[in-house]
């Protein structure tokens, strides 16, 4: 394949929701280029896209998958995308690299959640959108209600350059108002014949196609004044005048298509290859200090990396944009996230699991590589001394976190592996051990997303896993003062133990100075504050240690014995085994043995002494709350603020933006398990929702009083 110029290159990412016709799309606009010469089927399981063993299970794409076309002299890279909204990571990495976005849709159903998901993500990388409505040989698809509702969301942004004369299974002919032209196929689509457009149509394509002309004159005051002279533009003044439009997001044009049948799809592949703007005439990549780099052939040499994924029998793939300067086979680059060198043995252009070796890409263009050292997602590859390092792509924070581990435990370092290499392909999985609640925690994005790990798990690597509700990282605090006197003594064979310490506890706050008068049933103990010892906990929050013996009753040497037996206890909390925090403790008495004394004695009589207090002193336990915000249309609102009532959510503002309601609340992390799931199902896939920690706070007494019973039978069956 010859190396493409940068104005040749049109790189789009086919978006929209699960089953709209992004595969079928895509198999289609490879037969139209002479890829394949045979379209498959989604159902027939023999796509080019979907070629993995899970998609022909599921009957949905689960990869991105990268395909090119050479088409009217031009090289169409395309991704094809999940619609399903788990797997968003895909439509995060293609949009950060595309020029254009080619958002399919399922006519008959509208702009749909999966697209809606899609838009936003868009909406954020300022990408270019084609609109390409599908599906119109259903006997439902209602192209002008479906232009009615995505306008009320995107206005007039949304422009026709193609309608349909009909729609339903006789579907076969398209008003094209930029051509002025009626396309029109037999039964398997394909090559259009070419008509002039009906009388019957003559109205309403002039109106439209007017519509267009004006849209295409106002993004560009020579365009406008040219419309206003001749009252009219040429095709190349439309064209130059529609490309103004996408690049600033004015200007959506929709084109008609049936996919399955092949119409149109020829027609769009044109309008790509004439209109939609190449790589360098968008914004480009912002390097980390937010400088950009000039995407010409001849700057500088540099790859970002935006996709990895690990094939068999090939090993780990590593797909690129070539952001400025050209890659040639053999090349030796830096790879400035890691400061190594790379060598690019083979370069390929990729088209599914079909990859043709090139040797040469240039700016613009997308290509693959293998068998590299440690370049990564998100790395960057440059010439020596160059000094590029291009910003990450950000992907989406978790939804749904889960606990797993293998049901065989020998499998433990197996299952270990097997993430990497799902983590490996798809950033969205991550995993982390926690030591406090002892279970590997998997975040992802929903439970569609943990069925294609658990399909991984079972058909790939063959391991059997448990899946459960993560535990809750409780914490326990106190909320009055007590004491408590605790004499440790042992007297066997040779020298004994003794050890006995007087202490008073009470709760921390922030700023607050340690006191020196308490009263304990009617009485009062003072207290001399002799020395102050402040230690952050690394669970969080702290403990305040303070010295109050006076007279020697306690030598200064056992001290750090009693505070190391007081530590002990916080790790493993009084009531439920969970780390306690924000506590001052005093030692003010005690009593020491001239011989038997000693650290552990010490120990053990300060970590049981402050266990008694602890008991006595409203003990409580904490649960960690964090900040949700939720997105949900404004009709859904109701059922979604009923939902987190029964959450414990505590509601702290909202506020309206565009037909979505954002809702604004305090919910504690335990009753969050699966909420993608409710929320999806209440919104019909449009909610979204964000959530960060905020902080600790204490259970209601029902809760303590279940999670005190729960640990108690926990107790009882070891
Ligand atoms: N009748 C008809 N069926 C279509 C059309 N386009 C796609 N289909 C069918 O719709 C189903 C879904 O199509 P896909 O191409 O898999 O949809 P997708 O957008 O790739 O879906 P995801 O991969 O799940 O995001 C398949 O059975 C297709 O054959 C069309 O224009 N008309
Ligand atoms: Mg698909």
């Amino acid at each position: 394949m010859k190396a493409y110029k940068t104005e040749d290159i049109k790189n789009l990412a086919l978006l929209g929701n699960a089953g709209c016709g992004k595969t079928t799309l895509a198999e289609a606009m490879l037969y139209e280029g002479g890829v394949i010469n045979r379209r498959g089927e989604v159902n027939a399981h023999n796509t080019v896209s979907d070629y993995h063993p899970i998609e022909h299970e599921f009957e949905n794409s689960v990869h991105p998958t990268l395909l090119y076309t050479e088409f009217l002299g031009k090289k169409i890279n395309f991704i094809d995308i999940p619609g399903m909204d788990d797997f968003s990571a895909a439509a995060y990495s293609a949009l950060n690299v595309v020029s254009t976005g080619v958002l399919v849709i399922n006519t008959p159903n509208g702009i749909e959640a999966g697209a809606e998901n899609h838009l936003h993500i868009s909406e954020n990388t300022k990408t270019p959108l084609i609109f390409v409505a599908n599906h119109l040989d259903h006997e439902n698809a209602n192209f002008d209600q479906m232009i009615d509702s995505t306008r009320a969301t995107l206005g007039n942004r949304v422009t026709i350059v193609q309608y349909p004369v009909t729609t339903g299974p006789d579907f076969n002919q398209v008003v094209d108002v930029l051509k002025m032209k009626m396309y029109q196929w037999g039964p398997d689509g394909g090559t259009p014949e070419i008509l002039d457009i009906p009388a019957s149509e003559m109205d309403k394509a002039t109106e439209l196609h007017n519509e267009l002309v004006e849209k295409a004159a106002e993004n560009d005051e020579e365009l406008m004044e040219l419309y206003f002279d001749k009252g009219s533009l040429s095709e190349d003044e439309m064209r130059s005048g529609m490309r103004l439009g996408m690049v600033d997001r004015s200007l959506f044009p929709v084109f008609c298509v049936c996919a399955k049948k092949d119409m149109g799809v020829r027609r769009l592949m044109e309008f790509i290859g004439n209109i939609v703007p190449s790589p360098n005439e968008l914004q480009q990549r912002k390097l980390e200090e937010g400088k950009e780099v000039p995407m010409t052939t001849d700057g500088p040499t540099s790859l970002f990396v935006f996709k990895t994924s690990v094939e068999s029998h090939v090993g780990e793939i590593i797909y690129f944009k070539v952001q400025s300067g050209k890659v040639t086979e053999g090349m030796d680059l830096i790879n400035t996230n890691k400061r190594s060198k790379e060598r690019l043995g083979q370069l390929y252009a990729v088209a599914g699991k079909n990859r043709t070796k090139v040797t040469e890409l240039c700016a613009g263009d997308i290509g693959a590589t293998v068998k590299l050292k440690d370049t990564r997602l998100n790395h960057t590859l440059t010439e020596k001394d160059a000094e590029i390092k291009y910003a990450p792509i950000i992907f989406p924070e978790p939804r749904h976190i889960v606990a797993l581990s293998a049901q065989n435990e020998s499998d433990d370092e197996k299952v270990g592996e097997a993430l990497h290499k799902l983590q490996y392909e798809d950033p969205t999985y991550q995993s982390e051990y926690s030591r406090e609640l002892k279970q590997l925690l998997l975040k992802c994005q929903g439970e569609y997303h943990i069925n294609a790990l658990k399909w991984y798990f079972d058909h790939v690597y063959k391991i059997d896993i448990e899946l459960k509700s993560p535990k809750i990282a409780y914490r326990e605090t106190i909320t009055k003062a007590a004491t408590a006197n605790y004499r440790h003594k042992k007297q066997s064979g040779g020298s004994g133990q003794f050890g006995e310490v007087h202490l008073i506890i009470e709760p921390y706050n922030e700023g607050a100075e340690p006191k020196n008068v308490f009263h304990f049933d009617g009485k009062e103990q003072k207290l001399n504050v002799r020395d102050v010892q402040e230690h952050p906990l690394p669970w969080g929050g702290k403990l305040i240690f303070c010295n109050c013996i006076v007279g020697g009753s306690i030598d200064a040497r056992f001290l750090p014995a009693i505070l190391k037996g007081i530590m002990e206890k916080m790790e493993e909390g009084p009531l439920t085994g969970s780390y306690a925090r924000d506590i001052v403790v005093y030692i003010y008495d005690g009593k020491m043995h001239p011989v038997d004394s000693n650290e552990i004695s010490f120990k053990l009589a300060g970590r049981n002494a402050f266990s008694m207090a602890f008991k006595d002193a409203g003990a409580k336990i904490l649960e960690p709350i964090y900040d949700l915000d939720v997105w949900v249309p404004t009709e859904r609102m109701g059922d979604v603020m009923s939902d987190l009532q029964g959450r414990r959510a505590m509601i702290m503002g909202m506020d309206s933006q565009k037909g979505y309601e954002k809702i604004s609340c305090k919910v504690p992390i335990k009753e969050m398990y699966k909420y993608i799931t409710s929320l999806s199902s209440i919104t019909g896939g449009r909610g979204r929702f964000e959530m960060k920690y905020d902080n600790y706070e204490k259970v209601p007494q029902e809760v303590q009083d279940e999670l005190l019973a729960a640990y108690e039978a926990e107790l009882v069956e070891e």
